[in-house]
């Protein structure tokens, strides 16, 4: 059951897309005596456990921490941190009581989960305007599903991105991306998409391609695609000024830039120099910036990424000018370690800086509002703008689009990546405890950058991320210029890397059908263990494994040195163990704690009872991938059936039943298990 309370006057965010009722007073579930609307506080017993958050840092168990909902590009994501680039208000508490509570508003809200008092969950929204959703279900599961369904259905990307993608910052010309695409190729590790960083435009202006670094785009895109490859460019939301450039000229002309109080085009410096900012909460703004995008997609682009989209302003005209003020100032002076460090402040504090975000307007539509109100809906919007631009150009066609900074919402438009990581082990883990959170806010089509954003990649690193990114939609290497080269074949012997890709692609219809069927029924493919497992005391306390799909468990290595790790199983379960895609090794675990050990070019793999697995044959590309075979494992005492999903990976009639298949296990006449399917099994591992 959902309840909606509306407090002061929210600014509206789209989030939802159910109308309901609100109800009249406060709901019951907060019963402080100082209840104030900018302030909603509750007890926690010392068993609850609270989930959500989305993109956020630290646990899947949010608790013990706080959490500010203001996105924000910080590329150096430790634990202290307390906004990454989403605003993901949903949190599900669970323990005493069981609910779900969504705060709606773009502005600036705190979840304070037991940080200032241990037992008091405390949720700050400064503005006092906010709508408030309160979840109640039979399940942890059950409420996120409700929630689902009150935020609208998920982002749905086309097959050709369920691929391996390779992304650097620092591939400047066309051969710079044929030479990756040659190794790739070469080395037979599969491949699917090529990203374009900020280096392909002319002077880092968006829409524009450089035509020195690769002349004749149109027909270098059409190459790609011949082999195979989809190039996936950057947009960022700032956009140069520079005269005669059409995206200044016509956004100067037609108003579609952020304001200044005093009614100018408000300035800042990112990529290009000094820009101005879209106002994408304007929706003839939206439209405008969104059809910029057909000069790519008429060369052939069926991808995009949005990136600085928080927005990330690296310095505005006033700060830099307040800051150079006190450098003239400082000059010649001594000074003393508290004037030096002021002074350093000037700087470090230029970018991103909350006077800045309070400094320029919107117009949503005849209304002015300030920056900051509406902080978290920037992106969001940006992305917006894309994908309504991609429906006006073929509302048929599914386009790859997805997004740095987001708010729920932005879910049924687009994916999100998780930003500027760091080739850490901490970040595998992080990468793991992320995705389930990002499933309960609706951020389905979502992954890391693999390997790490930031900082010098190993082999092992990138080999046990690789083997725990096989799984997650999104599923791109991407690392940041002046690193060290992060590409497959960069780490010697490249057949352990084609080893481990080549699972992923033997696992693509799987992985389809799950994020379809996980689309289509606002399900989660990525769960806590508690989901499944309501019942197991321990599960809860379980943060580095996660449920999978229809009854699969994901159990990563992310440490280093590390031989294997201790997995814990719920009940018994089939350990497969991926030694090739086409080499496996089995065993029959009990309930209970095992050690597993796993080399690096192998993929653990867990499955519940009365579960079926298909495989295909593992391609080297999307394009080749056949489904009408399978190979299958099943783990099974009784009749079960697996429900494949597939279509032609483009078209938007997702709903149709043909696209939806079964591979079952029956009983034949004399009670015997046996495989049936319209597919062809070609061979068929039953245990039982
Ligand atoms: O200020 O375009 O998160 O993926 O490679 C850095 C360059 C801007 C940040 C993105 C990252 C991208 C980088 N961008």
């Amino acid at each position: 059951m959902i309840k909606k309370y509306i407090y002061g006057s929210p600014i509206e965010t789209g989030a939802v897309v159910i109308d309901m009722f609100p109800e009249n007073g406060k709901p019951d579930m907060f019963y402080e005596e100082d209840y104030k609307p900018n302030c909603l506080e509750f007890g926690m017993t010392d068993a609850d456990v609270i989930y959500g958050l989305g993109e956020a840092n630290r646990g899947i168990n949010k608790r013990g921490y706080i959490y500010t909902s203001f996105c924000n590009d910080d590329p150096v994501h430790t634990e202290e941190k307390l906004s990454l680039y989403g605003a993901h208000n949903f949190i599900l508490v669970d323990g005493f009581e069981r609910f779900g509570v969504f705060v709606d508003t773009p502005s600036k809200i705190t979840f304070d989960i037991g940080f200032t008092d241990s037992n008091i969950l405390s949720i700050e929204c400064e503005t006092g305007d906010f709508a408030l959703y309160i979840i109640t279900g039979e399940s942890l599961y059950d409420i996120v599903r409700q929630f689902r369904g009150l935020i609208g259905r998920s982002y749905i990307a086309p097959k050709w991105a369920f691929g391996f993608q390779q992304s650097r910052w620092g591939y400047r010309t066309a051969d710079d991306v044929r030479k990756v695409v040659k190794k790739y190729r070469e080395s037979g590790i599969p491949l699917d998409a090529v990203y374009l960083d900020i280096d392909y435009m002319e002077r880092y202006k968006d829409f524009t391609v450089d035509k020195k670094s690769f002349p004749n785009f149109k027909e270098f895109v059409a190459e790609m695609r011949e082999e195979g490859i989809h190039l996936v460019p950057i947009i960022d939301a700032a956009v140069k000024i520079e005269d005669g450039y059409d995206v200044y000229v016509e956004g100067v002309r037609d108003n579609h830039f952020c304001k200044t109080a005093d009614g100018r085009d408000f300035t800042a410096g990112v990529w290009p120099g000094k820009t101005h900012f879209p106002d994408f909460l304007n929706s003839k703004t939206r439209k405008w910036f969104g059809d910029k995008y057909k000069t790519l997609v008429d060369d052939g682009i069926e991808g995009f990424w949005n990136d600085m989209n928080e927005p990330a302003i690296f310095y505005s005209e006033k700060g830099l000018a307040s800051a150079l003020e006190a450098a003239n100032e400082a000059e010649g002076k001594d000074l003393d370690i508290n004037s030096f460090f002021a002074l350093k402040d000037k700087f470090t504090g230029l970018s991103n800086s909350d006077k800045d975000y309070a400094s320029f307007y919107h117009n949503m539509d005849g209304k002015v509002l300030c920056h900051e109100l509406v902080h978290n809906l920037y992106g969001y919007n940006m992305t917006r703008a894309a994908a309504e631009a991609f429906e006006r150009f073929d509302p048929d066609k599914r386009m790859l689009i997805f997004s740095r900074a987001s708010y729920i919402g932005m879910h049924r438009y687009g994916g999100i990546w998780t930003g500027d990581n760091q080739s850490w082990w901490a970040h595998i883990l992080m990468n793991i405890k992320q995705m389930p959170s990002l499933n309960m806010c609706g951020f389905l089509y979502t992954g890391a950058d693999l390997g790490g954003f930031g900082g010098n990649c190993t082999r092992d690193l990138l080999l046990r991320w690789l083997a725990f990114g096989i799984f997650t939609p999104l599923m791109r290497n991407h690392s940041a210029l002046g690193t060290r080269a992060q590409e497959c074949y960069n780490f010697g012997n490249t057949e352990d890397f084609k080893n481990i890709i080549s699972i992923r692609y033997s696992l693509i219809p799987y992985i389809y059908s799950e994020y379809m069927k996980a689309a289509l029924s606002d399900k989660m493919m990525f769960r806590p263990l508690s989901f499944d497992y309501p019942e197991d005391s321990f599960a809860s306390s379980v943060e580095d494994q996660l449920m999978f799909g229809d009854g699969l468990m994901l159990t990563p290595v992310y440490t280093q040195n590390a031989r294997g790790r201790y997995v814990y199983l719920p009940e018994d379960m089939l350990y497969i163990k991926f030694k090739s895609p086409t080499q496996r090794k089995y065993a029959l675990l009990p309930k209970g704690y095992h050690f597993i050990d796993v080399a690096l070019n192998e993929v653990p793999l867990f499955m519940r009872k009365n579960k079926l697995l298909p495989l295909c044959k593992p391609t080297d590309r999307t394009d080749n991938i056949d489904t009408s075979r399978f190979e299958v494992i099943a783990y099974a005492d009784r009749p079960c059936e697996y429900v494949l999903y597939d279509d032609d990976g483009y078209t938007t009639d997702y709903d149709k039943p043909e696209h939806f298949d079964s591979i079952a296990i029956k009983e034949d006449v004399n009670g015997k298990l046996v495989i049936f399917s319209n597919k062809q099994i070609v061979k068929v591992s039953l245990f039982n």
